[in-house]
C-alpha cells in the first residue's frame, strides 16, 4: 500500500524528464531534490531515475556548477519566486537556471541508480559531469583549510536553520518590490519569516550582480555540505573503479576533507558550521552536524561521540529525528528547518548509521515509515506530535520512503 502510494506521488509529480518537488509550492526542478528523487525512482523505474539525473546534469554550467533550480519554461514566471527573471541566467543548454548550488548528493544518487540496474553507459555519461561539479566547488569555494563554503542559506538546503541566524546578521539590505509566492500555499508560521526572505533576496541579488562569482556577506562552511562533498569523492572512487579509471585521487580527496572537517568543524560533541566572515565556529544544535556519519573514513572515536550526541540530543532511538535539537532554545517543532523532522535529513543520517552502526540505523528507517504512515507524504513533520506540515505529496518524502521499503 505505502510503496504504491509513493509511486503515485512520484508519477503525479513527473514532468516529462524530471520530477517537481511539489506541484504548487515548487513547480520546477531542484538540484538535491532530484538526487533523492532519482534514488526513489530507481526502486520502481531505474530508467526514470537515470532520466531524472541526466536532465538535471544537462543544465550544468560551463564552470561545472549544477544550479539549484532548473526552470521549466512552460511554468509562468509568477508561479515561484525568485524565478528566471530574478536570476537572469541561462545554462549552456539554453535552459534558465538559478546561479547558486545545493549539497552535492548526486554522485551517491547516480551510484544507487546504477546499483538498482547496472548501466555502464549511464555511469560513463554522468562521471565527467559529477567530477566537474566537484571541481567547481574546489575552484570557487575551497578555503586554504580544504573545506567548501556556501554563499547563501539556500545552498545549505536547510534555509532558515537557526545556525544561520548569526551569520545573517551581517546582511543589512532590505530589498523591496518582490512578492513571496510560498505563502499562497503554506501557513506563514511554518515558513521562513519576511525578515529571513529579505536577507535571502538581498544575498542572491548581490551574488547575481557579481556575475555569480563574488561571495557576499554570508560565507559559511557547513557540515552537511562538506559531508556530501566528501562522500561524493568516496562514491566517485567506486564509480571510477567500475569504469576502469584511477580511483586514488578521489580516495585522497575524501580522506583530506574528512580530516579537515575533524580539525575545523568538530566541537567534540557535534560537527558545527564555521563562519568565514567572523572566522568563528557557529555553535548550534543543527542535525546537519550528524551528517558527517556519511563519511566512511570518520575516525572511530568521533563516530562514537557523535552517536552519543544523536542519542542524547536528537532522540535517535525514537527514530523521528528533529532537524534541530529540542534541547536548544531556538527549537520550533513546526517552522521549516528550525526543528521539524525531514525525510531527506533523516535518510542521510540513516545512510551514515548503516555504514558505521547498522543496528542504530533501523530505528531511523522505522521512524520515517512511522511518520509517513501516520501523516502522509508531507514536506516535514512535527517530531513531537508526528503531525505533517508544509506541502502535501512532497516528492522526496515519497522517494526515500520507497528506497527504505521497496
Ligand atoms: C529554496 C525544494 C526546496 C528544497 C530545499 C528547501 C526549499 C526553496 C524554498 O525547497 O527551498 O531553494 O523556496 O524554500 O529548503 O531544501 O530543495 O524542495
Amino acid at each position: 500500500m505505502i510503496p504504491r502510494e509513493a509511486v503515485r506521488v512520484l508519477v503525479s509529480n513527473w514532468d516529462g524528464n524530471h520530477t517537481v518537488p511539489s506541484r504548487r509550492l515548487y513547480p520546477h526542478q531542484w538540484s538535491w531534490d532530484s538526487a533523492f528523487i532519482a534514488i526513489g525512482h530507481s526502486r520502481w523505474s531505474p530508467r526514470r531515475g537515470r532520466a531524472e539525473l541526466l536532465s538535471l546534469l544537462g543544465a550544468q554550467w560551463r564552470d561545472g556548477r549544477v544550479p539549484h533550480i532548473v526552470f521549466n519554461p512552460r511554468v509562468p514566471e509568477g508561479a515561484y519566486f525568485p524565478g528566471p527573471a530574478f536570476w537572469q541566467v541561462r545554462a549552456p543548454s539554453g535552459t534558465a537556471t538559478s546561479g547558486i548550488v545545493q549539497p552535492p548528493v548526486h554522485a551517491l544518487a547516480a551510484w544507487k541508480t546504477h546499483l538498482a540496474e547496472p548501466d555502464p553507459a549511464f555511469l560513463r555519461r554522468v562521471y565527467p559531469r559529477l567530477v566537474a561539479q566537484q571541481e567547481f566547488l574546489r575552484a570557487a569555494r575551497r578555503s586554504p583549510e580544504g573545506l567548501i563554503s556556501i554563499v547563501h542559506p539556500w545552498e545549505s538546503g536547510m534555509d532558515n536553520s537557526p545556525a544561520w541566524d548569526q551569520p545573517l546578521q551581517a546582511v543589512h539590505d532590505r530589498p523591496s518590490g518582490y512578492v513571496r509566492r510560498d505563502l499562497n500555499t503554506v501557513d506563514a508560521d511554518e515558513r521562513p519569516t519576511d525578515r529571513d526572505y529579505d536577507r535571502y533576496v538581498a544575498l542572491a541579488a548581490a551574488y547575481r550582480d557579481s556575475g555569480y562569482r563574488a561571495p557576499g556577506a554570508f560565507q559559511v562552511e557547513d557540515p552537511l555540505f562538506n559531508a556530501a562533498y566528501g562522500q561524493a569523492e568516496h562514491v566517485l572512487a567506486l564509480i571510477a573503479a567500475e569504469l576502469g579509471l584511477d580511483p586514488e585521487p578521489h580516495r585522497r580527496e575524501a580522506a583530506a576533507v574528512t580530516a579537515a572537517m575533524v580539525t575545523h568543524l568538530w566541537d567534540g560533541v557535534l560537527f558545527q558550521p564555521r563562519d568565514l566572515v567572523s572566522g568563528r565556529m557557529i555553535r548550534s544544535g543543527s542535525a546537519a552536524g550528524l551528517t558527517p556519519l556519511l563519511l566512511p573514513g570518520l575516525p572511530g572515536d568521533v563516530v562514537e561521540r557523535l552517536i552519543s550526541t544523536a542519542l542524547d540530543r536528537f532522540a535517535l532511538k525514537d527514530g523521528v529525528l528533529p532537524s534541530f535539537s529540542p534541547a536548544s532554545p531556538e527549537f520550533d517543532p513546526v517552522r521549516y528547518w528550525r526543528g521539524p523532522s525531514w525525510v531527506n535529513l533523516s535518510w542521510l543520517i540513516w545512510q551514515g548509521l548503516s555504514e558505521h552502526r547498522p543496528e542504530l540505523a533501523r530505528p531511523v528507517a522505522e521512524g520515517i515509515v512511522r511518520v509517513v504512515t501516520r501523516s502522509g507524504f508531507r514536506e516535514y513533520f512535527d517530531p513531537l506530535t508526528l503531525r505533517g506540515h508544509g506541502c502535501s505529496d512532497f516528492s522526496w518524502s515519497a522517494a526515500l520512503l520507497l528506497d527504505l521499503v521497496a
